[in-house]
């Protein structure tokens, strides 16, 4: 851990402000480096008082989306430990393929970006990524799985990151097939997996994860405010992102490594139970053709289970809409 980062870790715990002469001791470093490592705490967005005769006190904690802020929440062995971040770019997704294509990326590294010009979803859909407002990131998983067990890995990864959201801001948010994370029918996060594979081998699964986090309701503009929403619109609390975002690292990281080790089959039964949309009424559009009829659960691939008047159809991919509700967003 850095310095700095033991400093706002000795300010979080202390109930009193702590002298310059105290930090300096614990960290056994003089007084005068103890005074520029909080200048540059402040710079960095972190709110630390000096009070006169007293000490220091944090007021706030820094939402930069950099490494040292991140480190300060992090506790995984490897997700997130590789970390790069960007103000703008184009897409994670297209930035992590193009580090890809030029070095070793390690399994677990995670691109973020504090804006994207030109996010995306499935099928080239456009992605709205506003400056500061989400976390949009993508992760790159060299898991060890055959190309053809890595479908579920979406639904894997939804659940991970609702898992995420309800420990860092209490939120339960729906999850529906098969990557929309919802929260009273509107969306606050969507999944796009992208599979680079020979037929015997996965290269990388980039997984790229955009979540709404920070947004006003006038934050969206015409086309997205009757179908998107925010966390920190349903939170009374700060949402903060770097916690988060550590939250998302630390769910990926043991749910990629039960799925390499167990399948699918551990996590069908709690999606089930995560998703409202079990049991309901729904439209599927896939790629050839609508159907309509009740979703009944998930096959041990992750695959949708849909009962219809022909009998139960199962549906690998596709765009789902509860009838009666507005909630197609595509
Ligand atoms: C998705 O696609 O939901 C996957 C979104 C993945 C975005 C992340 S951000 C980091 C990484 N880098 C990228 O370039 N992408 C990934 P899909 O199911 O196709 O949904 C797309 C639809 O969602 C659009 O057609 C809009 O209707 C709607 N939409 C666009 N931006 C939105 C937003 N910020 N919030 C809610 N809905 C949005």
């Amino acid at each position: 851990m850095s310095n700095k980062a033991k400093i706002i870790e000795y300010l979080a715990q202390a109930s009193t402000p702590l002298s310059g002469e105290q930090l300096s001791q614990q960290l056994g470093v003089s007084r005068t480096m103890v005074w520029k490592y909080i200048q540059l705490l402040n710079e960095e967005g972190y709110s630390i008082q000096a009070i006169k005769k007293k000490g220091y006190v944090l007021h706030g904690l820094s939402n930069q989306l950099t490494k040292e802020n991140l480190d300060y929440y992090l506790t995984t062995r490897h997700f997130a430990r590789e970390f790069t971040s960007f103000e703008t770019c184009n897409s994670t997704q297209i930035v992590a393929n193009e580090q890809l294509l030029q070095r070793d990326v390690a399994h677990g590294a995670v691109f973020v970006s504090e804006e994207q010009t030109a996010g995306k979803g499935r099928l080239n859909r456009p992605w709205s990524s506003s400056k500061g407002k989400g976390l949009w990131m993508t992760w790159v998983l060299k898991p060890n799985l055959l190309p053809h067990e890595a479908p579920p890995i979406t639904l894997v990864v939804a659940l991970a990151v609702a898992k995420a959201i309800a420990t860092t801001t209490g939120i339960q948010v729906d999850i529906k097939w098969p990557n929309d994370l919802l929260i009273d029918g509107k969306k606050t996060g969507g999944i796009l997996t992208e599979l680079q594979a020979t037929p015997d081998k996965i290269e990388a699964i980039l997984v790229g994860i955009g979540l709404n986090v920070l947004h006003e309701s006038n934050d969206f503009g015409v086309d997205l405010s009757s179908i998107a929403t925010s966390l920190q619109l349903h939170c009374e609390q700060p949402v903060n992102r770097l916690q988060l975002l550590a939250a998302v690292a630390s769910e990926l990281e043991s749910a990629v490594e039960q799925f390499e080790t167990s399948g699918f089959q551990p996590f069908q039964h709690q999606w089930e139970q995560h998703s409202k949309m079990i049991g309901q009424e729904i439209t599927a559009t896939t790629v050839r053709e609508t159907i309509t009829g009740t979703a009944v659960g998930l096959n041990e691939f992750g695959a949708l289970l849909v009962s219809t008047d022909d009998g139960v159809r199962t549906l690998f991919s596709g765009d789902v809409t509860l009838s009666g509700k507005l909630d197609s967003l595509s």
